[in-house]
C-alpha cells in the first residue's frame, strides 16, 4: 500500500491504527480524505493509502488477507468507475468493510454505485452514496463504538456528541 502522492500529504499514518481508508488511486483522496477526517475528528487512529485492485492486484489482495492481523478492524475502501476495491476487499478480509463510490467525470458516479453495491450473496460491502466518504468514516466508528471495550463507550459518547452538534448547527439554520 502506498500514501496518496503530494500535493495530498497530510500526516494520515497514525500510530496502531485500526481503521484503513483505502483508494484506487490518488485522484480518489479529495472524496476519501473526509472519511479520515471524520475518523481523527473522533480520534479514531487511522491509515491511509492507494491499492488499486486493476493495477496493483496481488498488493491489493496482501493487503486485505493480511489487515486484520495488523490490528485493523474495519477498512474503508473508495474507489471510481469500475469501482471494484472494496468487493475484492471483502472477498479476502474477515474485517466489515465499507464503500464509497467516488464520482468519475462520467455517469454521475451510477458507475461506481451499481460496482460497489451489487455484491453476490455471501460477500458483504456496506455502501454508502456517491461521494458519502464522512458518512463511511462515521459509519466505521459506529461499528467500533458497539461491544463493551471502554473504547467503545468513549466513542459512543463521541458519536453522541457529535449528533448534538448536527442537530444544533441545523437549529441554527433554521432560526
Ligand atoms: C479507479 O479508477 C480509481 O479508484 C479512480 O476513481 C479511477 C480513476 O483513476 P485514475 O485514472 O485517476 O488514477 O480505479
Amino acid at each position: 500500500m502506498t500514501a496518496p502522492d503530494a500535493p495530498f500529504t497530510q500526516p494520515l499514518q497514525d500510530a496502531a491504527p485500526v481503521v484503513s481508508v483505502v483508494m484506487g488511486s490518488d485522484s480518489d483522496w479529495p472524496v476519501m480524505r473526509q472519511a479520515a477526517e471524520a475518523l481523527r475528528s473522533l480520534d479514531v487512529p487511522v491509515e491511509v493509502g492507494v491499492v488499486s485492485a486493476h493495477r496493483m492486484p496481488h498488493e491489493m489482495t496482501a493487503f486485505g488477507a493480511s489487515a486484520h492481523e495488523r490490528g485493523i478492524r474495519v477498512i474503508v475502501a473508495g474507489a471510481g468507475g469500475a469501482a471494484h476495491l472494496p468487493g475484492m476487499l471483502a472477498a479476502v478480509t474477515p474485517l466489515p468493510v465499507i464503500g464509497v463510490p467516488v464520482k468519475l467525470k462520467s455517469l454521475d458516479g451510477l458507475d461506481s454505485l451499481l460496482s460497489i453495491v451489487q455484491m453476490p450473496s455471501g460477500v458483504p460491502v456496506a455502501t454508502v452514496s456517491v461521494d458519502g466518504a464522512t458518512n463511511a468514516g462515521l459509519l466505521a466508528a459506529r461499528i467500533l463504538a458497539a461491544g463493551d471495550s471502554d473504547e467503545a463507550a468513549r466513542l459512543r459518547d463521541a458519536l453522541t456528541a457529535h449528533a448534538a452538534d448536527l442537530n444544533a448547527q441545523a437549529q441554527a439554520k433554521g432560526a
